[in-house]
C-alpha cells in the first residue's frame, strides 16, 4: 500500500503549507442539508449562527455540488477521489474495492492521525445476502452478527480512531461501534453524541505533535422526521409553526409528493423536524467550533462545512434526492482556515466532492496520488489563483437508491451542470434544460425554444464529452449489477474488471 502510494504520488498546488506547520483538517458533513436550511445561504426558516459563523470567518461555494445526489456515490467521491465510474460506488450498500486507497490513507502516510465519527455507509451492512437486483435474492454467504460494524482493516479505508455505524435512522438512544462488534449506544440525540466524540478527540489532540485529519459525518436531517423521536424538543422549539417552503413547491402542507420508492404525502411535521434537525447540526457544529477555540487548535485546523446532498422537501413536487434538481446537488460548502482564507470570501467555483482530496492536499502541503478524477482547487480557496473547470459531469445510474434497478426510467439522468444551465437526458432520451440565471427554481424547460437550440447543442456535445472521460456508457441500472461480487463488492468499474 505505502510503496504504490509513494509511486504515483504529485506534489504541488499553491497552498502548500510548510513541512513543519501542517494544517490539522477538520471535515464536518451531514446528511441530506439542502443549501436554503442555512441561513448564510439566504434561508428563513431557521438561524443557522455557526454555519454562518464559517461563512464569515472562510470561504462560502455558490456552487458545491453533489453531482451524483445519493449517499455512497457521494461518499464513494469523498474518499476515494474518484468519479463513480471509476471507483465502482455507484449505488448504496457496496464494498469499495478491496486495494482501494481513501483520503485517509493519504493523510495517514503523510504523518496525520486519522479518525471517523459518524456514519459511513461504505459498507454493504444489511444488505449482504441480498445480490445486487432488488426482487432476485439469494443467500450467499453468512453475514456478520453486527453487519453495521466495520472491523479494523482495509474496510476502513484508512481511518486509525474510529466511532461509528453504517446506516441506521435510530437518531435517539441508537448505536455505533468502535473497534469490536459490540453496539455502543449514545445516551441522547445522534448530533450531541458525535460533537462530544469529536470534543474528545480534539481534546487528546491539543497535546499531540501529530496533525489530525478527522471527519465527523451526522445522519442528521435525512429522515425519519418523526418530532421529538428524533429531535430534541428546543430544537423543534426553533422552527417557526408555518415553514415557507421553496416557490416551486406547493406551499399547503400537507401535501402529496414523490420520491424513487413512490408517493406519499409530506406533512408539517415532517418539514418542521427536517429544520429542527439543522438546527440541531448547527448548534453542535458550534459545540465542535468552541472546542477548537478553548484549545487553541482553531488558528491551525482547517474546518471544512458539507453535506452530502440535498433534499427536495416538496420542491419540484418531490421529497429526497437522486434527480438533477438544484434542492439535491447544490450543497452547502465552507472553508474555514484562519490567516490563510479571506474572511467572508465567496467563490462560485464548481466545487464537487472529488475535489476535496486534491485541494485538501494541496492547501496541507502533501502528495497525493495521481490518478484523481477531481482538480486541486487550493488556488481558489486561497485566491491566488483561479484554476476552474467550466461545467461537471452529473449523473444517476439508477432507479432505486441501494439496488441495481431500471423499472423506474425517469430517475435514470446524466447531465451538464455549468455556473449557470442544467442540462439533463434521462436513459429515455427526455431531456431539460434550466436557466439557473433566470430560473433559479428550475420551473421552465428550455429545451424545446428555439432561442436555446445552440445552447442545447453545445451541451449535448458536452455531455458525450464528459461521459467518455468517465468511461459512462449511459446503461441501464440493471447493468451494473455485474460491477458487484455476491458481497456486493466493487469488482468492476467503467474501465474493466478489477
Ligand atoms: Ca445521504
Amino acid at each position: 500500500m505505502r510503496m504504490a502510494l509513494a509511486a504515483m504520488c504529485v506534489l504541488g498546488g499553491p497552498g502548500v503549507a510548510a513541512a513543519a506547520e501542517k494544517p490539522n483538517i477538520l471535515f464536518i458533513f451531514d446528511d441530506q442539508h439542502r443549501k436554503e436550511a442555512t441561513s448564510c445561504y439566504g434561508g428563513t426558516n431557521i438561524q443557522t449562527p455557526n454555519i454562518d459563523r464559517l461563512a464569515r470567518e472562510g470561504m462560502k461555494f455558490t456552487n458545491a455540488l453533489s453531482p451524483t445526489p445519493l449517499c455512497t456515490p457521494y461518499r464513494g467521491m469523498l474518499i476515494t477521489g474518484k468519479f463513480p465510474t471509476h471507483s465502482g460506488l455507484l449505488v448504496n450498500f457496496v464494498n469499495p474495492q478491496r486495494n482501494e486507497r481513501g483520503i485517509a490513507d493519504v493523510f495517514q502516510q503523510a504523518g496525520y492521525h486519522s479518525g471517523f465519527i459518524g456514519k459511513w455507509h461504505l459498507t454493504s451492512s444489511v444488505l449482504t445476502y441480498h445480490t445486487m437486483i432488488e426482487g432476485r435474492e439469494r443467500p450467499h454467504a453468512p453475514a456478520l452478527d453486527e453487519p453495521e460494524y466495520v472491523p479494523p482493516g482495509r474496510g476502513r479505508l484508512g481511518f486509525e480512531y474510529w466511532a461509528a455505524f453504517n446506516f441506521h435512522m435510530n437518531f435517539r438512544q441508537g448505536f455505533y461501534y468502535r473497534d469490536k462488534p459490540a453496539r455502543e449506544v449514545y445516551p441522547d440525540y445522534e448530533a450531541e453524541w458525535m460533537a462530544d466524540d469529536a470534543i474528545e478527540f480534539l481534546k487528546r489532540h491539543k497535546a499531540s505533535d501529530r496533525p489530525f485529519f478527522l471527519m465527523v459525518a451526522p445522519h442528521y436531517p435525512h429522515p425519519m422526521w418523526r418530532g421529538e423521536q428524533d429531535v430534541p424538543r428546543e430544537a423543534l422549539a426553533a422552527v417557526p409553526k408555518a415553514v415557507k417552503l421553496r416557490p416551486n413547491s406547493k406551499q399547503t402542507l400537507p401535501f402529496e409528493v414523490e420520491a424513487f420508492d413512490g408517493r406519499s404525502l409530506l406533512t408539517l411535521e415532517e418539514v418542521r423536524t427536517y429544520y429542527a434537525m439543522c438546527v440541531n447540526v448547527d448548534k453542535n457544529l458550534g459545540r465542535i467550533l468552541d472546542c477548537l477555540d478553548r484549545t487553541g487548535l482553531a488558528a491551525n485546523t482547517i474546518v471544512v462545512f458539507t453535506t452530502d446532498h440535498g433534499e427536495q422537501l416538496g420542491s419540484q413536487g418531490r421529497r429526497c434526492k437522486l434527480v438533477p434538481f438544484e434542492e439535491s446537488i447544490n450543497i452547502p460548502l465552507l472553508i474555514r482556515w484562519p490567516g490563510h482564507v479571506k474572511p467572508g470570501a465567496v467563490s462560485d467555483a464548481l466545487y464537487t466532492p472529488v475535489d476535496h482530496m486534491p485541494t485538501l492536499c494541496s492547501l496541507a502541503g502533501i502528495a497525493r496520488p495521481n490518478d484523481l478524477d477531481g482538480i486541486d482547487l487550493a488556488g481558489e480557496v486561497l485566491q491566488s489563483a483561479h484554476a476552474q473547470r467550466d461545467d461537471v459531469l452529473i449523473a444517476n445510474y439508477v432507479s432505486s437508491a441501494n439496488f441495481c434497478r431500471s423499472d423506474r426510467i425517469e430517475l435514470q439522468w446524466r447531465g451538464v451542470r455549468s455556473k449557470t444551465h442544467t442540462y439533463v437526458k434521462y436513459l429515455d432520451g427526455s431531456e431539460l434544460l434550466f436557466d439557473n440565471i433566470a430560473d433559479p427554481y428550475q420551473m421552465k424547460n428550455c429545451i424545446g425554444d428555439q432561442g436555446h437550440r445552440r445552447l442545447a447543442e453545445s451541451m449535448r456535445r458536452r455531455l458525450q464529452q464528459l461521459l467518455a472521460a468517465a468511461h459512462d456508457d449511459l446503461l441501464p441500472g440493471t447493468h451494473y449489477a455485474d460491477w458487484y461480487d455476491e458481497t456486493r463488492t466493487v469488482i468492476r468499474t467503467g474501465k474493466g474488471k478489477l
